[in-house]
């Protein structure tokens, strides 16, 4: 069809092929943004038939001629990659989602049940409210903040379901654009690469404070305090809960107690990204501990939740904002808004998720079922790092201290290899990582360990 538009609008079959061989130079000419002026820009107006021709490129040009090709995401693109390669060798290390001992997605025995029970209960599939599955927003705050926390009984957090940590976090970065235009997030070097991603989209202006030190392969927590100091007074600072992604890094207690002082002090809002509660330590309460000493102090806070890796519900989307306000008045106005933005966006959030969540939560024993399958999932991230350190150190003759990996904790461990490096793991020995250096342990088996090892010994040594 687009040949015959051609040859009917062209006056000869020759003016028909030359327009054709400079019609991709016409088009970048034409959808590159330059002041359009019919007489000397128009890449079209080079012939006699520029009304016709002129309608016909428009027919037979796309409109998004114009559109470049988006390089592949840092994280889910090495999945992309990852299942393009035939080598049986093949190791994925990207994204951070947990596998068996036999490199299998694993379904937890306690989803599997609320979802028998759902089935049982003949359960519809109407909307649900704006904000979500009422018995998910309950439980979901409880499980972060402790039930018997103040701010729940005092009704001051604003709870709305999202999708997932990804959403969540997108809506309060619009509820911050529309309602405190111009505050600054704060976000630590380095981060989840989405991070920034969700910032920019929703047009918040965001700067880093140090968190890595390479030299220590440990937290500059210095850095990061004179850094958050140096903030303008009012903005929010985003702490990942647990299990720091991409270093593994945490603040110990007492250095959570000084970001506190510091955030307080220079009235600061906290933004806790909380996407492994449960996946650090294996303890549901130990990996709230940072997000309750700041709601312990009073102070306003935002959490983004999310039940991806700790449930094993990647799929669902299923996760929440809170934010923690100082009345309950404020808190309900905040959540009209919340509504209020996320309407338009998505309308209302889906229901399987948050139902496993409110059935698993909300029954005590699938709630100590899901506590002892988190504890077995933790335990064999935590085999695996120590399997892989021990055969880092059979086989690295040179002498490195890798022993910062078994200080790492959650489901990665930063490696500290450059990209070149990484590049090395990936082509020689598909392994599939991040470039940033970063391995899901998560997807790693005992059996696989020493072929690891060999593959980071060999990219660490033999790759400038
Ligand atoms: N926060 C952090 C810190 C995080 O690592 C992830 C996911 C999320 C939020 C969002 O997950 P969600 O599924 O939207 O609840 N991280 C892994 C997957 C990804 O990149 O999307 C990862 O780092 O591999």
């Amino acid at each position: 069809m687009a040949s015959t538009m051609l040859s009917l609008a062209s006056a000869t079959p020759s003016a028909s092929l030359s327009m054709q061989e400079s019609h991709k130079e016409k088009v970048k000419l034409w959808s590159s943004g330059l002041s359009f002026n019919k007489e000397k820009i128009n890449p079209f107006s080079n012939t006699k038939s520029f009304g016709r021709i002129s309608m016909v490129a428009a027919v037979n040009v796309s409109r998004f001629e114009g559109i470049t090709m988006a390089p592949p995401d840092p994280i889910l693109g090495v999945s992309e990659a990852f299942k393009a390669d035939n080598d049986e060798r093949k190791l994925n290390l990207g994204v951070g989602a947990y596998r068996t001992e036999e490199l299998h997605p694993y379904v937890l025995n306690v989803v599997k049940k609320a979802e028998n029970l759902m089935l049982e209960r003949g359960e519809n599939k109407e909307y649900l409210p704006i904000e979500g599955l009422a018995a998910f927003n309950k439980v979901t705050a409880e499980l972060l903040f402790g039930a018997d926390s103040p701010i729940i009984q005092q009704q001051r957090v604003a709870t709305v379901q999202g999708l997932s940590g990804t959403g969540s976090l997108r809506l309060a970065a619009a509820l911050i654009e529309r309602y405190l235009p111009g505050a600054k997030v704060l976000i630590s070097s380095p981060t989840w690469g989405n991070h920034k991603n969700i910032f920019n989209d929703a047009r918040v202006p965001w700067s880093e404070y140090r968190y890595y030190d390479p030299k220590t392969v440990g937290l500059d927590f210095e850095g990061m305090i004179a850094d958050i100091k140096a903030a303008p007074e009012g903005s929010f600072v985003l702490l990942h809960g647990c299990a720091h992604n991409p270093t593994g890094i945490d603040p110990t207690p007492e250095q959570w107690e000084k970001i506190a002082d510091v955030i307080q002090e220079k009235n600061h809002i906290p933004f806790f990204d909380v996407a492994y509660q449960g996946f650090a330590s294996g303890s549901l309460d130990a990996d709230a501990a940072s997000v309750r000493l700041f709601a312990a102090r009073g102070l306003e806070l935002l959490v983004a939740q999310s039940y991806s890796k700790n449930l094993g519900l990647y799929a669902e989307r299923i996760g929440a904002i809170n934010v923690v306000c100082s009345s309950s008045d404020t808190a309900a106005r905040v959540k009209s808004q919340l509504k209020r933005i996320a309407r338009p966006m998505y309308s209302n959030p889906p229901i399987h998720g948050a139902r496993i969540v409110a059935n698993v939560v909300g029954d005590p024993a699938l709630f100590n079922e899901w506590k002892a399958e988190m504890e077995l999932m933790a335990g064999r991230i935590k085999n695996v790092r120590q399997k892989l350190y021990d055969s880092l150190s059979a086989k690295d003759k040179s002498g490195k201290d890798w022993s910062f990996i078994l200080k790492q904790i959650g489901m990665f461990s930063f490696t500290g290899l450059s990209k070149a490096q990484s590049d090395n793991m990936t082509n020689k020995w598909h392994v599939y990582m991040t470039k940033d250096g970063r391995i899901s342990l998560a997807g790693l088996s005992l059996a696989k360990c020493e072929y690891l090892a060999d593959a980071i010994v060999d990219s660490f040594h033999n790759v400038s």
